[in-house]
């Protein structure tokens, strides 16, 4: 029998867990867009609770969260303030210029995390011919940087400059709870000065679809109704919910294990001299593994790793992500680290 993969393209890769299919087989459902179901209005009650906000919304992605959030706090012809690897500029197409006619201002961070002093040199004058800034896009934990995080005290910051400047901050938080495990942070205490909230059900809390906003009530009456204007008005979806409760409130207390299977991987590959890897920097369930002193390119290494049942993301020729997750336990994660070993071990062969 083939061994089962050992997929770390992504934590969006997870599936489903046993409690969740069960509970999904038992969902009591209605038409959310009449707002009838009572899973998803539970779901959306509990999150909004946790993250200390006023209200919540499930939305169909975390792509279409962010979106939601961008055309609701902008006007067209204004510029979004974000980081550049941010997945808002990124990885959403040109998604807010399509969306909200809004161009993106991205700017470089160390590790991917702003301040407030890099983030004020890129506001606008307030001058008639200039475009507006809008709002400032935040990423906790920031995916391209490999999971690094934004504590408390540094949201609070670029929040409370933010707001005295008139500009609200929308943080994209698909990844939130990985920075509260490592920070050891309560959730809601961690964005509290934050506007809008997005997180994602579906990536490292395992649930098959569906993310979340969180803000206040007025911005969520408004978020529904772009929402349905995007045609992301679900009927049913309570089947879909009910896997998001069970996500929301047990999964975030087993994401540890996720930071410490990526540590050890991270250390592991450490071993070798031809990769560059930072153990110190791998806080979370995201590494980048930098492999250009092997003389493979991303095809070569990916698809001799794909042979061996081990998947990895390609992030240009030579670098690579792999995201820990729940599918993916410590036996598994020390079977992938000798694979990466063995096929440097034949290439130098
Ligand atoms: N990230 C995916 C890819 O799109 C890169 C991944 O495999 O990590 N914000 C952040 C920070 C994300 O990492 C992602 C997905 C999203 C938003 C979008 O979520 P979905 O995929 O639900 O639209």
């Amino acid at each position: 029998m083939k061994p089962p993969v050992i997929d770390l393209r992504s934590d969006t890769v997870t599936k489903p867990t046993p409690e969740m299919r069960a509970a999904m087989a038992a969902a009591e459902v209605g038409d959310d867009v009449y707002l009838d179901d009572p899973t998803v209005n539970r779901l959306q009650d509990r999150a909004a609770e946790i993250f200390g906000k006023e209200a919540a919304l499930f939305v169909p992605s975390g792509t279409m969260g962010n979106q939601i959030a961008i055309r609701v706090h902008t006007e067209p012809g204004q510029e979004v303030i974000t980081e550049d690897s941010a997945h808002i500029y990124e990885f959403e197409m040109a998604a807010m210029a399509a969306i909200s006619g809004v161009l993106a201002r991205p700017i470089p961070a160390p590790d991917g995390i702003l301040d407030w002093e890099s983030i004020r040199k890129a506001i606008r004058p307030k001058i008639y011919y200039r475009a507006q800034t809008g709002l400032i896009g935040l990423e906790n934990t920031h995916n391209m940087a490999g999971g690094t995080f934004y504590t408390k005290q540094q949201i609070e910051d670029i929040c409370n400059h933010a707001h005295d400047a008139g500009l609200p901050v929308h943080m994209d938080g698909a990844r939130i709870f990985n920075a509260a495990v490592a920070l050891k942070e309560n959730v809601a205490n961690l964005v509290c000065s934050c506007d809008s909230v997005m997180f994602c059900l579906s990536k490292g809390l395992s649930a098959p679809v569906g993310s979340m906003l969180v803000g206040s009530r007025q911005f969520i009456e408004r978020a529904r109704s772009i929402r349905k204007l995007l045609g992301g008005g679900m009927r049913q979806v309570g089947v879909l919910a009910a896997a998001g409760l069970i996500a929301l409130e047990i999964m975030p207390a087993r994401l540890d294990e996720d930071h410490q299977n990526a540590k050890l991987l991270a250390e592991l590959l450490n071993e070798s001299p031809q990769l560059d890897v930072k153990p110190e920097k791998v806080r979370t369930n995201i590494l980048m593994v930098g492999f250009a002193r092997t003389l493979l390119d991303s095809t070569q290494m990916t698809g001799r790793l794909r042979e061996m049942g081990v998947l990895v993301s390609a992030l240009d020729s030579v670098r690579m992500r792999l995201v820990t997750h729940n599918d993916v336990n410590r036996e598994q994660i020390c079977q992938a680290a000798d694979a990466i070993k063995s096929v440097i071990a034949q290439k130098n062969a």
